[in-house]
């Protein structure tokens, strides 16, 4: 309740600074004017872990057009291009720049420990965004924003437990590949868990896992190889659309057909994200049979969180985006529908 107010002042604060005017106009290096909020330069420096996906592109754009200069903010943004040690350079940079705070959106989990240990001694807090880190003590991040990846995969295992239901398919009759995200990566080790869990409790045949770092044409590879290896997979796991788009292409190179009718010998796509536009039309036209999405505009709710913390106030230590589930198959979606407690958009 009290932090509701806080924001709540917070913003009123805002509303009345820009309402009445009091906005100065600064110059920048080309001469283009720009409005510039007086008395405020909150430095951000933004550690972003590269740029593998659609979803990645839109989490970076959300990032750099809500820190803007006409809102009072300098952002400092570096990409890791999917390496830690980039990562905790750019962190060591920040520090050196006594930036006001540092935002993180780290490739793997582990070994943040020490750097981390450095902005707190340094006085900066840090907000990790997207996926999560795992350090042993809790204080050397303020907070963190992202989604609940076991949770999408969960929405994505079930919708296939009801699809191979209602269809009178046998469990054992699922022959599944996991193409997975970046090892080590939160929403690989979340999307995973659940799959591996749910060929646990049905019986599904997981005949092979393998690293898809997210991207379509690791993917396209590694699904090129297992057609070559295994002639009976009836279902594709795909930790992203990027990697949906890229199993789609080696499975249609390899002369098979893509879609739900997995007893008539075609190949079903399972995904996550649902951010590129191609990706909803795919499950339009059934390339795609469901896709569980993953919400990448974390930029106003790091900002949320930044203007909290600038009054005074303290954040939710953990903060889980909801999000939406896309299938077109009206028949399964319907008939889960009083077991999930999140969202179904039928495109
Ligand atoms: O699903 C994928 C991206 O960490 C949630 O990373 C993110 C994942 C997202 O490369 O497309």
């Amino acid at each position: 309740m009290k932090k509701k107010l806080v924001a709540t002042i917070s913003i009123i604060i805002c509303i009345f600074l820009s309402g009445c005017g009091i906005l100065s106009i600064s110059v920048d290096k080309d001469g283009k004017e720009e409005n510039q909020t007086p008395g405020r330069n909150i430095v951000i420096g933004f550690s972003q872990l590269g740029a593998e996906s659609d979803w990645r592109s839109a989490n970076t754009e959300s990032m750099k057009t809500t820190f803007t200069k006409a809102e009072g903010y300098e952002f400092i943004f570096e990409d890791g291009q999917q390496k830690q040690a980039n990562q905790i350079t750019a962190i060591r940079k920040f520090i050196q720049q006594e930036v006001d705070y540092i935002v993180l959106a780290p490739v793997t989990e582990t070994g943040w420990d020490t750097v981390l240990q450095e902005a707190k001694n340094a006085g900066i807090p840090v907000i990790i965004v997207d996926r999560m880190i795992d350090v042993d003590d809790d204080s050397l991040f303020t907070c963190w924003v992202g989604s609940n990846f076991e949770l999408e995969g969960k929405k994505a295992t079930k919708w296939l437990e009801r699809y191979v239901e209602i269809n009178e398919i046998k469990h054992k009759d699922i022959h599944i590949v996991n193409i997975q995200g970046t090892i080590g990566a939160s929403a690989q080790i979340g999307r995973t868990k659940a799959l591996r869990d749910a060929a646990d409790a049905n019986g599904w045949d997981l005949i092979a896992e393998v690293p898809g770092d997210f991207t379509q044409a690791k993917a396209r590879e590694q699904m090129s190889s297992l057609l070559e290896q295994y002639d009976n997979i009836n279902v594709v796991y795909c930790e992203n659309d990027n990697e949906a788009f890229g199993a789609i292409e080696a499975i249609e190179a390899a002369g098979k057909v893509v879609g739900n009718n997995i007893t008539e010998g075609e190949i079903m796509i399972i995904s996550f994200d649902g951010v590129n536009e191609n990706a909803i039309e795919f499950v339009k036209n059934g390339k795609i049979a469901c896709i569980a999405e993953c919400n990448p505009l974390h930029g106003p709710r790091v900002q949320a969180i930044i203007e909290l913390l600038e009054i005074g106030g303290s954040p939710d230590k953990l903060s889980y985006v909801e999000e939406l589930f896309f299938s077109a198959d009206r028949t399964v979606t319907q008939l889960s529908i009083d077991e999930r407690n999140y969202g179904v958009v039928i495109p």
